[in-house]
């Protein structure tokens, strides 16, 4: 069993360093990743790309939309 919560204790460190990751690159601080701000950690992400990222379609792509993203394979982890 302890090599089980060593495991998730590691998973929580990777998302933990993401999340640290993603908050930088939100450069205006407004919780939202413009393509502008994308693009400084994904410099060859597409407008479709990005539009496809937007999956409430509101223009902007947030905390959960680029999580999601990481998640499902369509973007690759940020180191
Ligand atoms: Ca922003
Ligand atoms: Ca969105």
């Amino acid at each position: 069993m302890k090599h089980i919560a060593l495991a998730a204790a590691a998973i929580g460190a990777v998302a933990f360093a993401n999340g640290a990751f993603a908050h930088e690159m939100d450069l205006d601080q407004d919780g939202l990743y413009s393509l502008a701000e994308m693009r400084t950690e994904y410099p060859d992400l597409t407008d479709a790309q990005y539009a496809a990222l937007d999956t409430n379609r509101d223009e902007a792509v947030d905390a959960d939309e680029l999580a999601a993203a990481i998640a499902n394979g369509t973007l690759a982890p940020m180191e």
